[in-house]
């Protein structure tokens, strides 16, 4: 046997491949496809480490399976190379960010090929070839044709190191740069959007025909989207013809606005007069320095001010109300007003007692009990009733009630119905009298809020509603207690427990939450009946919610978090907006005969910092003729974002190189949509994006398919051994190139795929990759047990193998098909055919590539490669697993038997003898000695 040497193997193989061109997709083929797609990277100066290629790895692992399976298999890459890093590591080190692309390529192409791979490198694309960003052009003047690319002069996002401006998915989830960790302000200035919520609907609604995508993907996206259902309403101003349009998702709750807000950049301003336009004046000028993370911070006091003089109309009772501006409504959601309904929002509710605006209850909460529901068929009655916690000052403790009879088991606070004539508060006392037997009470506290619980007095035959006033009191001792009647003492137990034990003891849900409330304070933000709401009192509120807006006039809408995509970036390295401004037709197409808009060279592609481009001061190319009318015209000099070239990529894939269109009709028809797309970055950003470019391009006719990624695999990162990420500044970076010396490019592949399930993230254990290495050196020398005869038990174990391995792929559980083939080698080592090794090398061949074909082809010498040869089928007979009986015998008595499948071990016999109660009443304490012969019997000796 020859010594198992990986570095001799590796690289002789991978050069035979590239020659033979065994991963050349034929286009003319007519099996079924798999399109299997990496995200593409981003070519950055620092290489790769070896955290990088685990997604690499499980597409070249899942396509050569594939295409071992029969696919026509397209598994390409390429770079995504426009971009600030590209061009900030150009300025940092001096080059021209060409220049520095390229040979970043170069890098990142040497050390994926010494991974193995099987990429088609005639299809490799570039984002920032001239060839490609064409296309990404011509989408563009698509979107700018149909209205869908606009220009604006709204402020966005700036970030002040990176000299440019940001979309709202470039920021971090604390508003800071996620490029440099700026913190980003907001800038008024010209700009392309993309009407991207134009499809804010269709991004939504899609996602549930994507059913083979993660759950918390999709989850994200409609977080990013973030749609909500609500009504916009109209209040009139009190004499102006202004009105104030509010979004609001609780128009239930109209008769509960007390106050309105318009946020300090509302328009209405300018037209509104009120007394204290000074002090309003600093309130705008203070919250337009503040960013929206600082805005929408709850754990901040609310600020704002009233307009002085002015008052709103609230359209359902008519009520004159009061009008503010404050920070915490921002301007771009919604209409940039809001009604204010204290006493159900928490924001309003924070604001109205600092600023002593009136609070109205509308909706009472309303619970049906779990311990006693209300019955179907039961009549409702309903009752006012008081609920009072008492505290006793001398220790602390307060009352709960243990009630008996048909209440048994149920704990609550003093209470009781309110009788005719008396007042809550008269009623919490008798309660407490009649309960307690206790007198002299103080009332501390009265709950704002009226909150109902739905029971079933079973002793009555009706359900009860019970509408609860809720109250602390205290008594300073019980001196004065005198003994409650024989009547109230059957119906309940009065306990004193501990403050904290309150929660615990109380039964009903609605007493918990009520008790909680109480200290809390929050306002009840939960659904129920409505009150004080004229004609619309007792109504369901969900109900409700149409029935009030129509009847003032209002409309139901949603509105969504997701903001227009800001397209323009002031910076040099990226892809020319293809428009020309005119002085008399305004922006102006550039003919698409005129494609691509070249990115000119220029002395210094540093940005200027005032918020023009680079491209602005290069004359010769920003003065042009205008298209249109022929007479002057200048460039668009802002460039567009590093997420455009990667909003259609994949389908350049399918047609690399096709001049006339981005992608040739029946080709796309063939291909698309990409099978399993495969990245562990961009749950929203890039992915929607792309979906939005595809819709789009659905939309002009020019694609086939309404989603592009029909099933998407989601990896979990690796992480350095150390437990942190890998990183040139903590000095743990490992390098890809290094293990591939030292322990072979197959050992990093199968060590990447077995550390654990794919979708989870894991630290590096330089343990683990040389236990892989081990395994595939066991697999080289298995070849030392071939045997002329064959083995049952070899045999079973690589039929359950070939089906397991070959499920698993297909599912991305690569760590358990591994797991499998271990289990097999074990086997094996007893004795193994030639014909089964060579199944075996099969099953193995996609995750270790290399020193399988080796063994294939040098050791069993077959001719062809073993990558093109046929996936093994499994025979089902081989599957079944048969059972033997085995007997039982306790210090020697055969005292029963169990079925266990063949060749079990004494601890899966032990255990099913556990199971058998005939068995283990004969069984006492541990057995003394235990006597185990496989397949036969077990002995238990005490
Ligand atoms: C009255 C109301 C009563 C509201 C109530 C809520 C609860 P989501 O769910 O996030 O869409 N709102 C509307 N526009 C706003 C803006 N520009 N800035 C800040 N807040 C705004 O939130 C919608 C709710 O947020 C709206 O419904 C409105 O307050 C507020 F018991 O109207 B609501
Ligand atoms: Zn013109």
């Amino acid at each position: 046997m020859k010594k198992f040497d990986h570095t001799k193997i590796e690289k002789k193989w991978q050069e035979k491949w590239q020659e033979s061109g065994i991963y050349k997709t034929d286009s003319d083929s007519t099996k079924p496809k798999a399109f299997v797609l990496d995200m593409f990277p981003y070519p950055s100066g620092e290489g790769l480490h070896v955290g990088h290629p685990k997604g690499y790895i499980a597409t070249d692992v899942y396509s050569r399976f594939k295409k071992m399976a029969g696919f026509e298999v397209l598994h390409p890459m390429g770079w995504d190379a426009f971009g600030l890093p590209a061009e900030n590591y150009a300025i940092k080190n001096k080059v021209h960010p060409r220049v520095a692309v390229e040979k970043n390529i170069d890098t990142f192409k040497g050390q994926l090929s010494k991974l193995g791979f099987n990429y088609d490198w005639d299809r490799e694309i570039n984002t920032t070839d001239p060839e490609y960003y064409k296309w990404t052009q011509w989408i563009f003047l698509q979107l700018f044709k149909k209205g869908l690319a606009f220009e604006s002069n709204e402020p966005i996002n700036w970030c002040p190191s990176c000299q440019t401006g940001l979309a709202n998915e470039d920021l971090e989830s604390d508003g800071t740069c996620e490029r440099c960790g700026s913190v980003v302000t907001k800038k008024p200035m010209r700009q392309w959007v993309l009407r991207i919520t134009d499809y804010a609907d269709r991004l939504l609604d899609d996602l549930s025909i994507l059913k083979k995508w993660p759950e918390h993907i999709k989850e994200s996206q409609r977080n990013w989207i973030g749609k909500s259902e609500g009504a916009e309403i109209e209040f009139s101003i009190k004499d102006s013809e202004e009105n104030i349009k509010v979004f609001t998702t609780r128009p239930d709750t109209l008769f509960g606005a007390t106050y309105m807000v318009l946020s300090p950049e509302h328009e209405l301003l300018k037209n509104l007069s009120f007394e204290n336009t000074e002090e309003v004046g600093e309130y705008v000028v203070t919250s337009a320095n503040k960013s929206e993370i600082d805005r929408l911070d709850a754990t901040k006091e609310k600020t704002g001010v009233e307009l002085k003089g002015v008052k709103a109309i609230n359209p359902a009772n008519n009520e004159e109300i009061p009008i503010y501006i404050a920070d915490y409504v921002l301007a771009h959601y919604g209409t940039g007003a809001i009604m204010a309904v204290p006493a159900h929002d928490e924001r309003d509710y924070e604001f109205a007692t600092k600023f002593g605006v009136k609070i109205r209850q509308v909706i009472i909460p309303c619970t049906d009990d779990t311990l006693n529901p209300p019955q179907e068929n039961m009549e409702e009655v309903e009752r006012e009733t008081v609920i009072v916690y008492l505290k006793d000052n001398s220790t602390g403790k307060y009352a709960v009630l243990d009630w008996h009879g048909t209440l048994e088991g149920i704990t609550t606070g003093i209470m009781g119905g309110i009788e005719e004539g008396q007042t809550p508060e008269e009623a919490v006392l008798a309660e407490i009298e009649e309960e307690s037997g206790i007198t002299d009470v103080t009332i501390t506290k009265k709950l704002n809020w009226i909150t109902a619980a739905r029971y079933c007095a079973s002793h009555k035959g009706q359900n009860r509603c019970a509408f609860a006033h809720t109250f602390l009191a205290e008594v300073d001792h019980l001196d004065s207690q005198k003994e409650v009647d024989e009547k109230e003492k059957s119906l309940h137990t009065l306990e004193w427990v501990e403050k904290e034990e309150v929660l615990n003891r109380l039964t009903p849900d609605h007493q918990k939450a009520i008790w909680t409330q109480l200290e809390t304070e929050t306002p009840t933000t939960e659904c129920g009946m409505l009150m004080n709401s004229g004609e619309f009192n007792k109504m369901d509120n969900e109900e409700a919610k149409l029935k009030i807006t129509e009847s003032v006039g209002g409309k139901m809408t949603s509105t969504y978090r997701l903001n227009d995509w800001v397209f323009s970036r002031q910076r040099y390295w990226g892809e020319p907006i293809p428009i020309i401004h005119c002085e008399k037709c305004g922006p102006v197409a550039v003919p698409e005969s005129d494609l691509p808009v070249l990115l000119p060279e220029v002395e210094n592609y540093e940005p200027s910092g005032n918020g023009e481009s680079p491209l602005a001061s290069i004359e010769e190319w920003v003065n042009t003729t205008c298209p249109e009318c022929d007479g002057p015209g200048k460039r668009e000099t802002n460039t567009m974002p590093q997420w455009a070239g990667s909003s259609w990529y994949y389908m350049r894939f399918i047609d690399p190189k096709n001049s006339e269109v981005f992608v040739d009709p029946t080709k796309e028809k063939r291909w698309m949509p990409v099978d399993v797309y495969v990245g562990g970055d961009h749950a929203v950003r890039h992915l929607i994006y792309a979906r939005f470019w595809h819709k789009f391009l659905f939309d002009l006719g020019v694609v086939s398919t309404e989603e592009p990624f029909e099933r998407l695999e989601f990896l979990g990162f690796i992480l350095a051994e150390d437990g942190r990420k890998m990183s040139k500044r903590w000095g743990n970076v490992i390098n890809p190139d290094e293990i591939v010396k030292t322990n072979g490019a197959d050992a990093l592949r199968v060590y990447e795929m077995f550390m654990s399930p794919f979708e989870n993230t894991t630290a590096w254990s330089t343990d683990g990759l040389v236990g892989s290495q081990r395994f595939l050196e066991r697999v080289w020398k298995l070849q030392d047990s071939i045997t002329d005869t064959s083995n049952e038990a070899t045999s079973r174990e690589l039929h359950k193998t070939i089906k397991k391995v070959g499920e698993d792929i297909e599912e991305f559980k690569f760590n358990t098909a591994i797991a499998q083939m271990m289990i097999f080698l074990n086997t094996a080592s007893n004795g193994i055919t030639k014909d089964e090794y060579k199944t075996f090398l099969q099953l193995l061949s996609p995750f270790a590539p290399h020193v399988t074909e080796e063994l294939w082809r040098e050791v069993l010498g077959n001719e062809n490669s073993i990558h093109v040869a046929e996936w093994p089928k499994y025979d089902e007979s081989k599957l079944i697993e048969e059972n033997v009986i085995i007997a039982v015998q306790i210090s020697g008595k055969v005292r029963g038997d169990v079925e266990v499948s063949i060749d079990s071990s004494e601890e899966e016999v032990m255990a099913e003898v556990q199971k058998s109660e005939k068995l283990t009443k004969w069984i006492e304490g541990e057995p003394k000695r235990v006597v185990f012969v496989k397949n036969r019997l077990i002995n238990l000796v005490f």
